[in-house]
């Protein structure tokens, strides 16, 4: 659905969705760049190696390094000093989607277009290709890089280690499997989708924001709009577990259903939750009126991902 972005008359707006679809891709094409360069020549057993290399480099919108990137060169300029932190937040990510999928939680056969990594590897080697994911990306995030002020390393890497910990995704995650089939309320609803989804999400444009030096009242604001991005995200994929495309999204649909999850659309039907997001979205974009910067990237994310597909 097209709808104007706000305050960004500078561009016309297909010419701004242009080129960030354009941006989008070669950020991606950086990310699996680096995350192909740092699985060469490391000395993991090889047959741990293979597994986490296949969920890693499986593919994948690499949404949440991308976000990292574009806040950090807000503030940074260059992105490459923030690559290895992008990548780290892109393995804790891939972790997380390894052990969603095992049978003792969501029970996937699909995963980026492939089968999940338990169906070629075994479980125990999936959950073993997940913790090491989880593992090495906190290692690469806290290791910084030449050009980053080891202070803005901790911080965004507290940032993110929390988001992703009891408080954001693992806690999420826990509400997520003990609420399936219960009729919650939409309040618990919304946490489930903030812990799980959001946190992570905010934490990864607040991570890229704090490792290029944003002031306190900036990251205030990208907080702001972080945790919106977020619950659009996830009421995105909501809908998209009911409506999508598996060929797109490289997952079966109906999955969420068939496992008696709380959802946007099974709690308040299609058309409210599509209202819902629509109203999120806007949101979002006013949330970031105040930063003084050309925000015209992340404007029109937002409605990429209001629009998405996969
Ligand atoms: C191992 C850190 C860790 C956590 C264990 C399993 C679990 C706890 C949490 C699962 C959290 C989870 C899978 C949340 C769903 C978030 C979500 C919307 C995933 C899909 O993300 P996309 O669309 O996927 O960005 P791609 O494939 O494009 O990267």
């Amino acid at each position: 659905m097209a709808t104007a972005i706000p305050f960004c008359n500078h561009m016309p707006q297909m010419y701004l969705a242009m080129t960030v679809r354009i941006e989008l891709e070669q950020l991606k094409k950086t990310v699996e760049g680096y995350l192909k360069e740092i699985v060469q020549d490391i000395d993991i057993p090889p047959g741990l190696l293979a597994g986490l290399e296949y969920s890693l480099l499986a593919g994948g919108k690499r949404i949440r390094p991308i976000l990292c990137l574009k806040a950090y060169q807000l503030f940074g300029g260059d992105i490459r000093p923030c690559l290895p932190f992008a990548c780290g937040i892109e393995m804790i990510h891939t972790s997380s989607l390894i052990h969603d999928d095992l049978p003792v939680m969501d029970d996937d056969d699909y995963r980026r277009g492939v089968l999940t990594n338990h169906k070629v590897f075994g479980e125990a080697n999936a959950l073993l290709a997940g913790d090491a994911l989880l593992i090495w990306g906190g290692e690469l995030m806290v290791r910084g890089a030449a050009g980053l002020a080891c202070e803005n390393v901790l911080r965004a890497s507290a940032e993110v280690l929390k988001a992703t910990g009891p408080i954001g995704m693992v806690g999420g995650q826990y509400l997520d499997l003990a609420g399936e089939n219960k009729e919650l309320a939409l309040a618990a609803l919304e946490e489930i989708h903030r812990r799980k989804t959001g946190q992570f999400i905010k934490a990864s444009i607040t991570g890229g924001a704090i490792l290029g030096g944003a002031t306190a009242a900036e990251l205030a604001i990208l907080d702001d709009f972080g945790q919106l991005l977020g619950l659009l995200f996830q009421i995105t994929d909501d809908l998209l577990d009911v409506q999508g495309d598996p060929k797109l999204t490289g997952k079966e649909c109906g999955s969420d259903m068939a496992r008696g999850k709380a959802t946007y659309p099974g709690l308040l039907g299609i058309a409210r939750s599509e209202e819902i997001a629509l109203a999120t979205k806007e949101k979002a974009w006013a949330a970031l009126e105040p930063l003084e910067m050309d925000c015209s990237f992340f404007l029109e994310l937002t409605d990429l991902i209001y629009n998405r597909q996969s």
